[in-house]
């Protein structure tokens, strides 16, 4: 080991021993929280909270497969989650520390099961899907009023895209999510695991690429407020966050949701404490303040995420309970579709397609 490489991995172990037990370090997504409930938590419970924000799965799956990441809870997708409880990098909860375990909704509970068994590791936080945000003048003065913004053909057709990149387009950088959309787009199983069917998606992406201005997980929804971009293929909460920041904003701006009439991802953002968690009794106090009816509440009701907490809805807006576009009604429900985790050769593929897709070479 070289000495610059030993004074790292010296100090990191420091940082690791210095984080004391009245501190909690919670690694959570970016535009995520009402930052309220962080002041809330630290008055409440007497303990400082360090609270750090990613936007990309593929950014914590780094650091929870490296180990030693120094957090106490991380916020990792249900697909990514599962990848991670097989790998070891996840600890038991103890539900005997969550009181309000039981304010947890059955219905979600029983959804996310499938990617960890008994939610033995796991509490969800939110969830939504995957969908386009648009800003609607512009897109009508671009594609026409009969524009198809409900409709994967807006992002997927170039004939569109050629269009709309005047505007400027943002597609989420995430490959496991954008790839099964193509898929959707062309009829394919978005949930295949077959390379052969993966590499369908390649060609539906190059060929609107050169028209996509940026890959980018959370700037597209200042870009979207602001009139800077028309389109962005997003998770739904941000582009409804788009949506009142241009209405506080009055800039005249528009914006609107729609999961594609193609299908849509359903994802679930599920809380767990890393197996080498600094401080395991602090992650489990901090677990259970946001199982707490009201702490949850509001964090939906200011960030416009559905949540896997039963208790808490009746303290939701009905601009939130009441959208469906958050939780979701029965026929917009059944054209939801959820996907699986790659296995180890096949996410190889994908991450070798999708570097290549956003080179655009
Ligand atoms: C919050 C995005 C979380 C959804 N900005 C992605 N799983």
């Amino acid at each position: 080991m070289n000495k610059t490489l030993f004074t790292l991995a010296a100090s990191v172990a420091l940082g690791a021993m210095a984080a004391s037990a009245d501190e909690v370090r919670v690694y959570n997504w970016s535009d995520y929280i009402d930052e309220d409930l962080l002041t809330k938590f630290e008055e409440e419970t007497g303990l400082k909270l360090i609270y750090d924000v990613f936007d990309s799965n593929e950014v914590l799956e780094t650091k929870m497969l490296a180990g030693g990441s120094g957090y106490d809870v991380v916020v990792p997708s249900g697909t990514f989650l599962q990848r991670q409880i097989t790998a070891g990098a996840f600890q038991k909860l103890d539900t005997g520390k969550l009181a309000n375990h039981g304010n947890l909704w059955d219905v979600i509970a029983s959804r996310t099961e499938k990617y960890d068994p008994e939610n033995a590791y796991s509490i969800n936080y939110m969830w939504g899907t995957t969908g386009i945000g648009v800003n609607v003048g512009k897109v009508q003065e671009v594609l026409g009023a009969d524009a198809p913004i409900g409709s994967l053909d807006l992002v997927f057709n170039p004939a569109n895209m050629e269009k709309l990149a005047a505007c400027g387009v943002h597609f989420l950088d995430a490959p496991a999510e954008i790839i099964p959309a193509a898929l959707a787009y062309i009829g394919e199983d978005p949930d295949s695991h077959d390379k052969d069917i993966i590499a369908k998606a390649e060609p539906i992406l190059t060929a609107v690429r050169p028209y996509v201005q940026k890959f980018h997980s959370s700037e597209y929804i200042n870009a979207l407020a602001n009139g800077d971009i028309c389109v962005a293929i997003g998770w739904s909460g941000d582009i409804l966050q788009a949506r009142d920041r241009a209405a506080e904003a009055e800039n005249g701006v528009e914006i609107a949701y729609n999961a594609p009439s193609e299908g849509a991802l359903m994802w679930f953002d599920q809380m767990a404490i890393p197996a080498d968690a600094p401080n395991p009794e602090g992650a489990h106090t901090f677990l259970n303040f946001i199982m707490d009816a009201q702490n949850m509440a509001d964090a939906s009701n200011y960030v416009y995420y559905a949540n896997g907490n039963l208790a808490s809805q009746p303290l939701l807006e009905e601009d939130v309970i009441g959208d469906p576009a958050i939780y979701p009604d029965e026929a917009t429900l059944k054209n939801l579709y959820t996907t699986t985790p790659y296995p180890a050769k096949v996410q190889r593929v994908v991450t070798r397609m999708w570097t290549k897709i956003k080179s655009g070479t």
